[in-house]
This record gives structure tokens, sequence and C-alpha cells, in this order.
């Protein structure tokens, strides 16, 4: 019995995602950079995930909130949003087009995730933001959610190895020794040796300042996750803890001579 068991309970344990695995909520564009010589439209990506496991894809609600902040100020982009499926989940995607130069922060605010394995109903703040044509201002603004990563280093522009710095905020005021989770979007090149891989963890210090060196070139997610005292009520009705993460995303770009 034991024999015939232990193959399936291998497969369950691998395949199932666990507590120690991360879902992120991402929110990825098709340029991180947009310039006159390259496409001025750019495709949102929008999924809860495991990046670094390259899945699986869980279900997303309709998201509460998603704009942008721009050099026109705030515009709420929710009606551009595009439900599809992937891995038979629905995602979201959307498409917008630049006119202006300045720095675009995009954000959303997700439909609370209910997780069974972890007890917690999960809504991760999540931002990412876009250069265009060479404005350069505008990426450090806040979009005021109540968990927010508050960079430090322009979060555009960045090269393999440069150290990201930021601040983990809630209700705009610093989290001291804040955790962190870290992950890279994988594109299906790297196989983590081991579960520590798959998520790196980092704390922030005393002023809730984190500090983490981009070590290969892709889209970075940074996650301070924040649970908190209150509690919401999960699909079952159950009075649950809410976890609010706060994350932001990041291009690294190996520096080659290569062209863009
Ligand atoms: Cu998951």
């Amino acid at each position: 019995m034991q024999t015939k068991l232990t193959p399936w309970i291998t497969l369950l344990l691998t395949w199932l995602p666990g507590p120690a695995t991360a879902h992120f909520q991402t929110l990825i564009p098709s340029l991180d950079i947009v310039s006159q010589t390259s496409e001025h439209q750019v495709t949102l990506d929008l999924a809860f995930t495991h990046p670094m496991q390259q899945g699986p894809v869980m279900a997303m609600g309709k998201p509460l909130q998603f704009g942008v902040i721009g050099p026109s100020g705030p515009e709420d982009l929710k009606a551009e949003l595009k439900q599809v499926e992937r891995e038979g989940q629905p995602v979201y995607q959307a498409n917008y087009r630049f006119t202006r130069p300045g720095d675009y922060l995009f954000y959303i605010e997700p439909a609370p995730y209910w997780e069974p394995s972890e007890g917690v109903m999960i809504k991760h703040y999540t931002k990412v933001v876009v250069g265009a044509f060479a404005g350069k201002t505008g990426w450090d603004k806040l979009v005021g959610f109540p968990v927010e990563i508050d960079p430090l280093v322009r979060p555009y522009g960045l090269w393999t190895g440069n150290l990201f710095q930021g601040v983990v905020k809630r209700s705009g005021k610093p989290v001291p020794f804040a955790e962190i989770e870290v992950e890279w979007l994988n594109d299906g090149t790297i196989i983590p040796p081991s579960d520590p891989y798959i998520t790196q963890v980092i704390k922030a210090d005393a002023n809730g300042t984190f500090s983490y060196a981009l070590p290969r070139s892709g889209w970075w997610g940074f996650a301070a996750l924040l649970e908190r005292a209150e509690t919401v009520t999960n699909p079952l009705g159950e009075s649950v803890p809410l976890e609010q993460g706060a994350l932001i995303w990041v291009y690294a770009r190996d520096m080659t001579a290569e062209r863009r």
C-alpha cells in the first residue's frame, strides 16, 4: 500500500503550490521604456501567479482599481481591461498608448483572493513604472495605496547588478523590518535548485528601507507582505486575516553594446 501511495504523494507535493512558494500579482508591460524609435503602445499583462515557477495561474476576479498616473495626471483604465484565459483561469490584459513624455505609473488593486492553504484573503496592491520619451519625472509618485513600496531608485533603466532600493510603507509611514519576497519572472531559462531560490526573502531595516542587487536581466517582483490585525470575510463566510501585499515590478537589462 505504502509503495503504491508514495509516488502519488510525491506528485501531489511537487505539484501543489505549498506555503513555501509565493503568490505574486503581476503587472508586466510589453516595454519598460518607450522611445520615438520603439512602439508607442504597450500591452500590460495582469495575472496572479508564481513567477519563478512559471505557474500555476490562479483565478483573478475583476480588479477593483486599474489605472495610470502620468504627466497628464491620473487616468482610470478599468474600462480598458480585457479578461483572457491562461491555463483555464481568468487573467487580464490592457493596451495603453503613450503620447506625452513622462513617467507613467501603472497600478492595480486586485479583487481579494481566498487562499485556503494559508487561511488568508490576499490582496496585492501592485505597480510598475514605464518611462516614455525621456520624460524623467513622476517615477517617485505614490499611488496612495494602504500599503506601498516607495522606490528610492528610478524603477526603470536599470542594469543587471544594480542595487534596487525602496521603502515599505503602510498608510504612508515606513514599516520597520518589513519582510519582502523577491521573485524573477522566469522565462524558462532557470530551474531553481531548491525552494529558497524560488522566492528570495529580505527584510527592511529599522527605517523600512530594503535593498536588493538584481542578479539577472528580466522582470523582478518585490512583494512586501503585511498581515492586517483586522479580519475580512472569505467566500465561505468565515472571518479570516487579510494579507496586504505592496508590490513593484522592475526590469533589469544586461550591460551590452546591443541597441534596443
Ligand atoms: Cu498560488
